[in-house]
């Protein structure tokens, strides 16, 4: 039987509790012995409050006291007392007031932890994930789960208001050729076959439209198996909704007045919908990215005219390749030749041939490792396209194919505007992300690709139109340079769909070993439909401002993909793999 009974928060303490008898429970944050009084910091998930054993009060709880440490969890009740002015400590909520402790009981103790909680940021994140549960008891990291809760509880409170069943769909699914690389489950009872977690709840969602659901919603767990990077996670979370009867504007108005409220109820904030909208080849062209950051400007400026009549063989070579020139203008930068040099490796590094730096001068040459290929008009000649152009400016200059070029310019437009700190950390720039082509070639399978999945539909005309031309009815929310969201308008109609599935590459038989169910369904009456998923783990991050989404995952993967508190994965004993008909070539290293 529970032995005590806890009346009040620690960080709940205020006015109305003085001279009363209240009883908490926590962790000991801090205990500071000072004789016949022991003051401790008594923590619990609401906050800090200071109790005091006076051994004159209780000599009982002054024995037990004085043996207590960091972590142990203790019951105390006692009398609420205003602090003397003097001892007023304004930075914590509960600072005007202290408990006169009459009992106090240890419910455990703990050892010395592994790490302080107060310096767990300076700690090596592998520890703290061996020891999460006691990163978790860090106010910032309850604080970012409770708004992780709170952002979801809003997003329900919204979907269910705008008319959505939220539905479970499976885990073991099947394994299709949605994109990423799956993880693989094996099946007992069917020996040698296996199911696949799932990427996204993708086809479910469809078939949910095709069995009359007209609105579905899920905070859905999905597991790739793919790179990780400080916005990517093997098993992640996605916000995943579909409707029947609608269009790309009907998906994003309900995705933006749920932003909206989700950012009224939990931050306070006010969001001006609609979002803005670029389409994919205006984001790539001015960024060269499909997912640009807009809280700094530095676009791309495309220089191949200004470069025209140019006597330098590079360039002129490049041209003739029908590769593309393109720039980054740098207002009144202070490069020295050092830094300069620099950036010109990191061009480099980021796959391009060269770069050249250009300081722009409107009298006289303008100073650049190529100044002698300059003409005199040069300062002139770039004003032309660029009317923001001023004497001091620095032009990086990068020539190649236009895709590889614009992304290397896209790229060190982020590196120059973390280096040049132009980037205003509390600002949120939203984005829509529209008109992406529906496909990617894809160099190393030498075949045409999905930019967003199989299932996507084609802007009109796309019949008549080759592969890289034809457009895709899909979107993506982009929030300060990170892909929030995608979704599509679905193909519905069975012909449609084994069309672009032939695009890629997909022959008669594979089409039905895949995704048969799919073709069958989209023969018995499919309504059109679409959807999209937003990265839930990706949202809390930025909302709390937090740098990776290992910050707002209880118990989150390592960039290896290992859990270090159960140290998953492991090997299982072979007696287990027989069960499952698996055995395992030790050739390589488990
Ligand atoms: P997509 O693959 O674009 O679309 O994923 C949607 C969003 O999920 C988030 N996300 C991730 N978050 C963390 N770790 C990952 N490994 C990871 N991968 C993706 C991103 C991304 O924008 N079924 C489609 C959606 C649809 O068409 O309705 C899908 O999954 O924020």
């Amino acid at each position: 039987m529970i032995q005590f009974s806890r009346t009040a928060g620690c960080g709940e303490v205020n006015k109305s509790h003085v001279g009363t008898v209240i009883t908490l429970a926590g962790w000991v944050q801090r205990r500071r012995d000072h004789g016949g009084l022991i003051f401790v910091d008594l923590r619990d998930r609401s906050g800090l409050m200071q109790i005091i054993i006076d051994a004159q009060v209780s000599a009982v709880a002054h024995e037990i006291g004085s043996h207590i440490r960091a972590e142990y969890v203790v019951t105390v009740t006692g009398t609420v007392v205003e602090r003397s002015a003097g001892t007023v400590n304004v930075a914590m909520a509960t600072g005007a007031y202290e408990l006169q402790v009459h009992t106090i009981t240890v419910l455990n103790s703990a050892k010395a932890l592994p790490f302080t909680l107060d310096d767990a940021d300076h700690v090596d994140e592998e520890l703290r994930l061996t020891y999460r549960y006691l990163d978790l008891r860090r106010p910032v990291m309850i604080e970012k789960l409770r708004l992780r809760h709170e952002i979801i509880f809003a997003c329900r409170r919204v979907l269910h208001d705008e008319g959505f069943f939220e539905i479970e769909t499976p885990i073991l699914t099947k394994n299709t050729a949605e994109g990423a690389r799956e993880f693989l489950v094996p099946s007992r009872m069917h020996k040698g076959n296996w199911y696949a977690l799932p990427q996204s709840p993708q086809l479910y969602k469809q078939l949910l439209m095709a069995g009359g659901i007209e609105r579905y919603f899920q905070v859905a767990r999905c597991f790739r198996d793919e790179d990780l990077r400080a916005d990517r996670q093997p098993e992640f979370t996605q916000l995943d909704l579909e409707m029947s009867f609608v269009n790309e504007i009907d998906i994003q108005t309900v995705i933006e007045r749920l932003l909206a409220s989700v950012l009224k109820t939990v931050l306070h904030k006010e969001l001006m919908i609609p979002l803005p909208r670029m389409t994919y080849a205006e984001a790539f062209h001015t960024y060269g990215s499909d997912k640009p950051d807009l809280r700094y400007g530095l676009p791309i400026h495309a220089l191949s005219s200004v470069f025209a009549g140019t006597p330098l063989a590079v360039l002129r070579n490049s041209m003739a390749r029908g590769e593309e020139i393109g720039g980054l203008l740098i207002p009144q930068s202070t490069f020295s030749r050092n830094e300069l040099d620099k950036w010109m490796t990191r061009a480099q590094e980021l796959g391009a041939k060269g770069m050249i730096w250009i300081r722009l001068r409107d009298v006289g040459s303008c100073e650049s490792p190529i100044s002698k290929y300059l003409p005199e008009s040069f300062y002139a000649e770039v004003k032309q396209y660029i009317p923001s152009a001023q004497p001091g400016d620095i032009l990086f200059v990068i020539a190649g194919p236009y895709e590889a070029t614009w992304t290397q310019l896209g790229r060190l437009r982020i590196q120059l505007a973390e280096q040049l700190q132009l980037v205003d950390s509390d600002e949120f720039r939203w984005l829509w992300i529209t008109d992406f082509p529906l496909l990617e070639y894809d160099a190393q399978a030498r075949r045409w690709v999905s930019k967003h999945h199989p299932f996507t539909a084609p802007q009109v005309g796309w019949e008549q139109q080759s592969p890289e031309v034809i457009k895709a009815r899909s979107y993506d929310l982009v929030l300060n340079g990170i892909e929030l969201g995608g979704g599509s308008i679905r193909i519905h109609n069975a012909a449609m769909q084994s069309n672009i599935f032939e695009f890629l590459g997909f022959n008669e038989g594979d089409m039905h070993d895949h995704f048969g169910f799919l073709l069958e369904a989209q023969e018995l009456g499919f309504p059109p439909h679409g959807g999209i998923a937003l990265g839930l783990d990706r949202l809390v991050m930025l909302l709390t401002g937090s740098t990776s989404i290992r910050e707002v995952i209880a118990f989150p993967k390592t960039q290896r993909g290992n859990d270090p508190l159960m140290q998953a994965p492991t090997p299982v004993a072979a007696g287990k793999l027989t069960e499952y008909g698996i055995t395992v070539r030790r050739t390589e290293r488990l």
